[in-house]
């Protein structure tokens, strides 16, 4: 094992379990729970309900028509792992509602490395739209930098429910070094933010004839599993290499500025 940590099953997972109102969050959240009373702390203006279930710490409110407690939020959002958004799928009439708030969620800064799990729920109605439509009417085509799903699912049958919480499980990345959220899994099984790969590993960077960076080495993580693909990383310190030199420009355009 080198400098990237793999994912166990003992590790801790907090998620932020969010939709409308009458989406079905506490019924999950209920039937999730294992013989524990579920607690609930109120605080100023909202209920937050949480629960502890087999490594995962669910954090669950309601939004919609709260913009301006909205801002309160942001206490929880430092430490999640991944979002989940429960949705109605048998409430067609307030779907268009349903994407807005998810879009506020996925583009929340501090969320921008949680993994997006959706659970289309109340899947046992016979009137209910499939995952397949929802995952249409919440447009997730738009999150294509992202890691999401959307899973059907029933809070009173449990359908789907183990489903989800083993992709956020799965999906949940911290870099190996920093310890900050990535959403980039290597070829090798391993994670490694951008930015310490690039601090870490620059040294080790050849340009090819097209000035682009390659990596030599195949365990350029660390680790002793060859399947990690050079694409990956070239691409990691490709756009870095942009990025610096985009910096790089602005500064020294601020500095003529002061300068006149
Ligand atoms: P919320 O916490 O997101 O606001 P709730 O939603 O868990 O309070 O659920 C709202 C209503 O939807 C509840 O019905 C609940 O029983 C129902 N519900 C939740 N999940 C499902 C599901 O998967 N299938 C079906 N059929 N119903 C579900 P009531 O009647 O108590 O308002
Ligand atoms: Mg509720």
């Amino acid at each position: 094992m080198g400098c990237c940590s793999k994912r166990t099953g003992s590790d801790e997972v907090n998620v932020l379990m969010v939709g409308l109102d009458g989406a079905g969050k506490t019924t999950i959240l209920y039937q999730l729970k294992t013989g524990e009373a579920v607690k609930t702390i109120p605080t100023i203006g909202f209920n937050v309900e949480t629960l502890d279930y087999q490594g995962v710490n669910f954090t669950v409110w309601d939004v919609g028509g709260q913009d301006k407690i909205r801002v309160l939020w942001k206490h929880y959002y430092q430490n999640t792992d991944g979002l989940i958004f429960v949705v109605d799928s048998n409430d067609r009439d307030r779907l268009e509602d349903a994407a807005e708030e998810l879009k506020k969620m996925v583009l929340e800064k501090a969320l921008e490395y949680c993994p997006i799990l959706v659970w289309a729920n109340k899947q046992d109605l016979n009137g209910a739209l499939p995952p397949g439509e929802i995952t249409e009417r919440l447009n997730m085509g738009q999150y294509s930098g992202r890691l999401w799903l959307v899973q059907g699912s029933s809070g009173t049958t449990a359908f789907g429910l183990k489903e989800g919480i083993d992709w956020l499980k799965e999906n949940y990345r911290k870099c190996g070094i920093c310890k900050v959220r990535v959403n980039m899994k290597l070829g090798c099984g391993c994670y490694i933010c951008e930015e310490c790969a690039y601090d870490k590993y620059s040294d080790k960077l050849k340009k090819d004839e097209n000035n682009k960076f390659i990596f030599e080495e195949m365990n350029v993580c660390g680790c002793y599993n060859s399947n990690l693909t050079k694409k990956e990383f070239n691409r990691i310190f490709n756009n870095k290499k942009v990025l610096n030199e985009r910096k790089e420009l602005k500064e020294s355009k601020e500095a003529e500025e002061v300068e006149d």
